[in-house]
């Protein structure tokens, strides 16, 4: 059994943090077992080698932080199971996708919502009809967005964008989470 160790969940998401989500998105995906435990913060900086959340502990004993590295670790360890079948050019493009979501600040939200929504367009999962591991971080991304109770300018503009909010009910649908 995997323990992912977050923060607590909240506001319809399985964490606080969007990179707890994220990890957790990506083991509801793929089915690997796991259990979320709430990080105790004041042992933060000696639990996890990066002082920062999510890490993991494998069954064996493995920490591992950072949710990019996580998800790497998984694919490594348990098999490929989301993204194997993608060429270099479309796991380039995935990556690069990562990069961008894991940056949204106030100046490039809009953009970068607008962005998500035009390349969503109506496809079924974010790059088409496949799930990818992709998913878990846009799915983290724009629901993080779209439920967070606290007023800023974000919230709402995500819930102009009927796809996303679709995306969003469909893989809640599909995976419960
Ligand atoms: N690159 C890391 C970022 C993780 C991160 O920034 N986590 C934040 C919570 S959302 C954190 O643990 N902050 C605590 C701190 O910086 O002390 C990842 O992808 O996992």
């Amino acid at each position: 059994m995997i323990t992912i160790y977050g923060y607590v969940p909240a506001f319809g998401v399985p964490d606080i943090s969007p990179y707890v989500t994220k990890v957790i998105n990506y083991m509801t995906f793929t089915g690997l077992e796991f259990q979320h435990k709430s990080q105790d913060l004041a042992t933060l900086d000696q639990d996890s080698p990066t002082g920062k959340l999510p890490y993991i502990i494998d069954s064996d004993g493995t920490k591992v932080p950072d949710s990019n590295t996580i998800i790497a670790y998984f694919k490594n360890k348990y098999g490929d199971k989301l993204d194997a079948d993608l060429s270099k050019a479309e796991a380039a493009n995935n990556l690069a996708w990562n990069r961008r979501t894991s940056q949204v600040v106030q100046d490039f939200f809009r953009a970068d919502i607008d962005a998500l929504s035009d390349y969503l367009g109506d496809k079924r999962y974010f790059t088409g009809d496949q799930l990818r591991s992709l998913d878990a971080s846009v799915y983290s991304t724009v629901k993080h967005i779209a439920l967070q109770p606290h007023p800023w300018p974000g919230t709402g503009y995500v819930q102009t964008k009927p796809n996303l909010m679709a995306y969003i009910e469909r893989l809640h649908a599909e995976f419960g989470i």
